[in-house]
């Protein structure tokens, strides 16, 4: 392929003049792999296109949700049927009573779930409910792992902080994060003595089970259990953020997957089927807080949208068709090779992988927390990133970001992924 970026470069050079940066979230500016961003045009399947009309294998997928691939067959058509009915209308209807029956159907954990917009709602709403349950104000958050933008969130968070390095920021009042504890992730030690220090004035711990926002790091085999327990004996809450590993790790996410049932868990990215959408939920006599039903404020106009809700909905009842484990041996096979391909060329390389996730991190060390992480060579992932893409591999351009496969992915689009990476040349 002829690989230019003329209509991309332009539009981005236009768009810094009018935006942040020129984009609208900070890790897909580029700026730490010295690139620019493309501009997309138009998505099929596993694959993008660019305005240049470059076509890539997409590793991304809108950061999760499209589990589907794009533009999949029957997300469409709810799309097209509902779009005919209206887009919103800030009043019940039933595609909402019908995604949240199906997700109770499909989540362990998940007794009563309310809609939002974004897991960034979702999350900052669950430590509200979290908070207001207990009576207490502070949680345990772990490093390195990324709830979304809200205020108590911002403190050694992972995705787009941990690309930019920035360990807070300004605008968040130090009282606020003053109730944000801080543990390394896989480290049940460092969360009990966060207990036996402020045990009393703790609300809950929020964990991603899976820490998908520095790059992909995996739970050791008893930490959700362990945190679990610790939770409970402390009379605190388990809050799981399911943004990423809902719908994905299996139908009923990380709590099916490692069989251990939160108190709470916040979702997003895939129940939307590629929509603006989150959802938090759990216990029922924990959610019957919630307003109207009790005290706990809650709201939104779009909530519920009836598009959101339709491609959703769509997404998860194919969903129900799917062969997930077919999913990850195809992405266990895939990162086995990538990672054989790199390493023969001699630089350091750990491909960590569950599900249909993988991470790329250029060191020798295995990955277990956030310092791990922070010791890969991001001059190496740069090079790659870079080679990858002018190659037609689309990978998120950060090693703190978590590479996805959908079930549109072929045998050839992993095939040509690994032939691209032979190919890349870090001298
Ligand atoms: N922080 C999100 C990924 N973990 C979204 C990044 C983006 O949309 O740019």
């Amino acid at each position: 392929m002829s690989y230019t970026t003329t209509l991309s470069d332009q539009y981005y050079h236009k768009a810094v003049t009018l935006m942040p940066g020129g984009v609208n979230s900070p890790v897909r500016a580029c700026t730490n792999v010295n690139a620019t961003p493309l501009c997309i045009a138009k998505g099929q399947g596993s694959h993008i296109v660019d305005l240049d009309g470059n076509d890539y294998i997409d590793f991304v997928l809108s950061w999760g949700p499209m589990i589907l691939g794009h533009n999949e067959a029957h997300v469409h058509q709810a799309l097209l049927e509902q779009l005919a009915l209206g887009t919103s209308f800030g009043a019940p209807t039933p595609l909402e009573v019908a995604l949240a029956e199906r997700m109770i159907a499909c989540v362990p954990g998940l007794e009563r779930v309310r809609m939002v917009n974004s897991g960034t709602e979702a999350t900052m709403s669950c430590l509200r409910l979290a908070r207001a349950a207990t009576k207490r104000s502070k949680l345990i958050k772990l490093i390195g792992c990324y709830h979304g933008h809200a205020d108590p969130f911002l403190a050694k968070a992972g995705s787009g902080l941990a690309t930019l390095a920035i360990p807070g920021t300004p605008g968040v009042p130090d009282a606020v994060v003053q109730d944000t504890l801080l543990a390394p992730y896989n480290d049940l030690p460092a969360v009990a003595d966060l207990f036996a220090q402020y045990g009393s004035s703790i609300a809950c711990i929020l964990v991603e089970p899976v820490a998908c926002n520095m790059g992909l790091v995996l739970p050791d085999p008893t930490y959700l259990a362990g945190l679990q327990r610790l939770a409970k004996e402390a009379g605190a809450l388990l809050l799981f953020d399911e943004v990423i590993t809902g719908f994905r790790l299996a139908l009923g996410g990380a709590q099916e997957y490692f069989g251990i049932t939160p108190d709470l868990a916040t979702f997003g990215k895939i129940i939307g089927g590629g929509l603006p959408v989150g959802a938090f939920g759990g216990r029922k006599d924990l959610m019957d807080l919630i307003a109207p039903e009790g005290p706990v404020y809650q709201a939104g106009t779009l909530s519920g949208n009836p598009l959101a809700m339709a491609a959703g909905l769509a997404t998860i009842t194919e969903l129900q068709n799917r062969d997930y484990q077919a999913l990850a041996h195809k992405t266990a096979a895939f990162a086995k090779e990538l990672h054989n391909i790199l390493a023969q060329k001699g630089v350091p390389i750990q491909i960590p992988t569950i599900a249909s996730m993988f991470g790329i991190f250029f060191c020798e060390n295995t990955i277990r927390n956030f310092s791990d992480v922070q010791k890969a060579d991001p001059a190496l992932f740069a090079t790659f990133y870079k080679q990858m893409r002018s190659q037609g591999i689309y990978l998120a351009p950060s090693p703190y970001e978590t590479a996805m496969v959908s079930f549109a992915h072929t045998e050839e689009d992993m095939a040509k992924t690994l032939d691209a990476a032979a190919k890349v040349r870090f001298a």
